[in-house]
Parts: structure tokens; sequence; C-alpha cells
């Protein structure tokens, strides 16, 4: 697909040749500067984020807050307006984070952060809410239990992305991946269709694992599942509260520090179900730029 792609866009480019028409005034000016031609903005997602606060950091620790503008959006429009930008193979830079299905869609890389603002390599923790042991402890075994791999939500995110059906895209990850999946169903009673509520962000990420985790309490373990979907706050906060039952995107220890540390006393973390996760700002590998640094350089 990608192969594909970058053929068309490098076609566009020749025919359209000296007349391409930017985005911006000075996109297509050679001599004007990384900022100059993304007009400073760097497109982030929704505000109550955690890349959102580590990019305004950035800003700051980089000396980059007088010049520079973080623009909120979404995870959907973020990965819109990249879309738009590679096709005309201009220059953009987003918030950006791994694993993303978007490194796989298009030839991107993740600046480099010296200063490690965004807090380097991270791990996504289940949250479940105090009690839930007790109330339902198979989905408790289970929720315990939940633990893969980066390739593992790729390939689900991946299948999503290309516009798989959610559920269907959790049903064919997990019917490839029984053994892992038995794993996490280990030792766990069946909940005579006991509701789960699961409540998620709209991160290509959480939705991927909060259907595998719908899919295998409803399939194997016979929950029904209400997926929530909520913004950041709320996702922690019903979690605290007792309103929801189990979360599976909280990314530790950098990116959800803030609400790890307002709740905390009010959730059982039940520790790590993936490692390796990575925040940052992403740009198209076409543009000359290797590190966060650059910005500054290019003002
Ligand atoms: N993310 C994906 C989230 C966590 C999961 C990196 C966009 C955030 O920034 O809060």
């Amino acid at each position: 697909m990608l192969k594909k792609f970058l053929g068309i866009t490098s076609a566009l480019t020749l025919s359209i040749g000296l007349t391409a028409c930017g985005g911006s005034e000075n996109s297509n000016n050679e001599n004007a500067s990384v900022g100059e031609k993304v007009d400073h903005e760097i497109i982030g997602i929704d505000p109550g984020a955690g890349i959102m606060g580590q990019t305004k950091n950035v800003l700051s620790e980089y000396g980059l807050e007088e010049n520079w503008e973080l623009k909120e959006s979404s995870g959907a429009a973020m990965t819109a307006e990249l879309d738009g930008a590679i096709n005309k193979e201009e220059p953009i830079i987003v918030t950006g984070w791994i694993p993303h299905w978007k490194f796989f869609e298009y030839d991107l890389k993740m600046l480099d952060d010296p200063k490690e603002v965004y807090g380097g390599e991270e791990n996504i923790n289940t949250l479940v809410r105090k009690g839930l042991k007790e109330d339902m402890p198979g989905a408790y075994t289970f929720f315990d239990q939940f633990k893969w791999k980066p390739d593992h939500l790729q390939e689900v995110m991946l299948n999503i992305e290309e516009g798989m059906d959610e559920q269907k895209a959790a049903k064919e990850w997990v019917e490839n991946n029984e053994d892992l999946v038995n794993s996490w169903i280990e030792g766990a009673e069946p909940g005579n269709g006991a509701t789960v509520k699961v409540p998620y962000v709209a991160w290509a990420d959480v939705i991927a694992s909060s259907n595998v985790v719908k899919y295998v309490l409803e399939n194997k373990l016979d929950y029904s599942v209400e997926l929530m979907q909520v913004e950041p706050g709320p996702m922690f906060a019903s979690i605290a509260d007792g309103s929801a039952d189990a979360m599976v995107g909280a990314w530790l220890p950098s990116t959800h520090a803030d609400y790890y540390e307002k709740y905390e006393g009010d959730f059982e973390d039940l520790g790590v179900n993936l490692t390796g996760t990575r925040n940052g700002l992403v740009v198209p590998s076409y543009m000359d730029i290797d590190s966060i640094e650059d910005l500054k350089e290019a003002e």
C-alpha cells in the first residue's frame, strides 16, 4: 500500500512541478525554515491526552514556546491531516506514538528527543476498580493475566484502520493466537452473562486493545462487555469512582502520570499489559530534520 501510495505521490509531484501549491504561504518556498514551512504549528490530538502535556513541556524545555504552537485536534483528525500532507508531499509535524498503524501506512520518523522529555520507552498498564476481584473474579483473573506485545496490538490496529469491523479484527487476532489467549483465561471462572464496563478513549491503540478484551471476555468467559467511549479524564475517573470496571490503556510512568497520581489509592493497578511504547514528534521521512533540536535551529 505504501509503495502504491508513494508512486502516485511522486507522479503528481513531477507533473505539477514548480507550480505546486502548498497549504501555507511558505510551504513551497525552498529557502523557508522548517518552522516557516509548517507555520510553526504542531498538529496535536485531544486536549486531555498525556502526549499533549508532554508536548507543551517539550516546547518549553527546548526553548520553542515563543514561536511554536501546539494545535488541539483528535487522534483521527491528526492522522487525516498527516495523510493530506503526505499526499501532497508537504511538510507536517504531528504528535505521534508507537505502537500505531501509521508507521506501517506511511514512511515516517520520530524526531530524536535528546532531553527525554517524552520519557523514552514506556509501558501500558491495566487498572481495575476496587472490589472487582470480589464481584467478578473471572474478569479480574483475565485482566490480571492479559499481557501482549506491540506487534500483536499493531496487527489488530492495522486491520481496523483498513476498514475491518473492530470486533471482527479482534476475533481474527484471537483465533490466530490461541495459546496466548488461553494463558489469559487460565483459571478464570465464567461470568454467567455479567456486564463488565470498559472505558476507552478513541486512540487507535486503546480501541484495538479494548476490542480484544471485549471479544475474549464475551466469547471465552461468558461475560458481556460494554465499551464506553469517553475523554481521557473520565476514563481514569470512572475506574476510581467504580462506575466502570477495568481499563487497559494507562500509559506509564510518564504519559498518564497526572491522572495516575490524581486517582492513586482509588483503583487497583494490575501492572503492565504491554511494554515498549514511545511518544514523540513525528514527521514524514522526506523532511530533512531528525531531532526536536532542529526545530530550534530552523526558526
Ligand atoms: N496516546 C495513546 C495517549 C495514550 C495512548 C499516546 C495518544 C495519550 O497521549 O494520552
